[in-house]
């Protein structure tokens, strides 16, 4: 039914204004006449406004802007990843729900979706809003084949993929800060979470969580953190669509992901470095409670922060937070 459906809204979508009859829909779908309107009804279920005009056919008047587990997975063009969609309007964490789930067998690729989070969260505990409606808010399970000392790169790895579907559209520019900031004129958009199940040598599963303000206006941003936040329609003064925005970054995701594990690191560590965020310039940047400065002289082979000191000493750094 699913792909009976997907492909039933590409070739309406295909069509734009123009009216496809029942006949042509039933030809090509290979179903009846009735079961193509029975799928009309289903779609008007879902929040899309299809017109059926008496001897021409139908047509979208308007397409879906109800986020659900079907509207994200018509359309969607991936081959594993998304093929479980879990939607929720409101959860406490996107991550909660994807660790309950992947506790009890969920699938690789599995991912959770939520209009609104109540305590969504970033690194250390720290608070992540997540307001109503206006942003994706969403976990992806993973099960991947490597050791878990390369788990990080799957942070970088879905940073990429984040800035890669931004980076096509005009007038935004995304750059990203080690390791896990997506950020549009110095201001951040977007967060990645990664958490994981593993033993000694073997991971279990890993839990992807990606924060991407989209709708909020100016106004929408908490008071803490509204010199240092951003949404994509504050950048560009328009509306996005959270449907198309989420196909796309799974879409980027599963490509990126399949690379990583046939190629390794290195093509993603090239495209991560032409996001970097102050390559090559002085960065302030604290472990723990000591502050330091030095040049970013980019990623490793590895994924680990790479710095030169003022004494011309290099290090490799797996843990800290870049201030500036
Ligand atoms: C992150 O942490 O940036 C990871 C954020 C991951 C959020 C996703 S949403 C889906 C999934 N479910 C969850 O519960 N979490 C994941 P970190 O680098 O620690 O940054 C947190 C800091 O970002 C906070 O201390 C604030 O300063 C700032 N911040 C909080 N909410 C923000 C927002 N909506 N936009 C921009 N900055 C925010």
């Amino acid at each position: 039914i699913e792909s009976t459906r997907s492909k039933l809204i590409k070739l309406l979508a295909d069509a734009k204004e123009s009216y496809i009859s029942g006949q042509q829909l039933s030809e090509q779908l290979h179903i009846s006449r009735t079961a193509i309107w029975k799928h009309m009804k289903e779609l008007e279920k879902d929040g899309y406004v299809i017109e059926a005009k008496p001897k021409t056919g139908y047509r979208i008047k308007h397409f879906s802007e109800n986020v659900s587990a079907n509207t994200l997975k018509w359309g969607l063009n991936t081959s594993w990843l998304g093929k479980e969609i879990i939607h929720k309007s409101t959860v406490s964490s996107t991550q909660l729900v994807a660790h309950e789930a992947a506790r009890t067998n969920a699938a690789h690729g599995t991912v959770i979706i939520a209009d609104e989070q109540s305590s969504g969260r970033g690194r250390m505990d720290r608070v992540w809003h997540s307001k109503k409606g206006k942003g994706i808010w969403m976990s992806v399970i993973l099960r991947p084949e490597i050791p878990p000392y390369m788990a990080p790169q799957l942070t970088l790895m879905t940073a990429t993929a984040i800035a890669d579907v931004l980076d096509q559209y005009d007038g935004i520019n995304p750059k990203i800060k080690w390791p896990n900031d997506i950020l549009i004129e110095n201001k951040k958009v977007a967060g990645i979470l990664t958490e994981m199940q593993a033993e000694q040598d073997r991971i279990q599963y890993v839990v992807i969580g990606m924060g991407l303000n989209v709708n909020q206006a100016d106004n929408e941003l908490p008071d803490a953190i509204h010199y240092r936040a951003t949404s994509l329609r504050k950048e560009t003064a328009n509306e996005w669509q959270i449907i198309t925005l989420v196909q796309q970054i799974l879409q980027a995701m599963e490509a990126q992901y399949d690379t990583f594990l046939k190629r390794g690191f290195s093509e993603i560590k090239t495209k991560w470095e032409s996001y970097g965020f102050r390559i090559g310039e002085k960065i302030s940047y604290h472990q723990g409670r000591e502050n330091k400065q030095a040049i970013f002289s980019g990623i490793a082979a590895d994924g680990a922060l790479l710095v030169e000191l003022a004494n011309g000493n290099k290090e490799k750094i797996y843990s800290a937070e870049i201030d500036w």
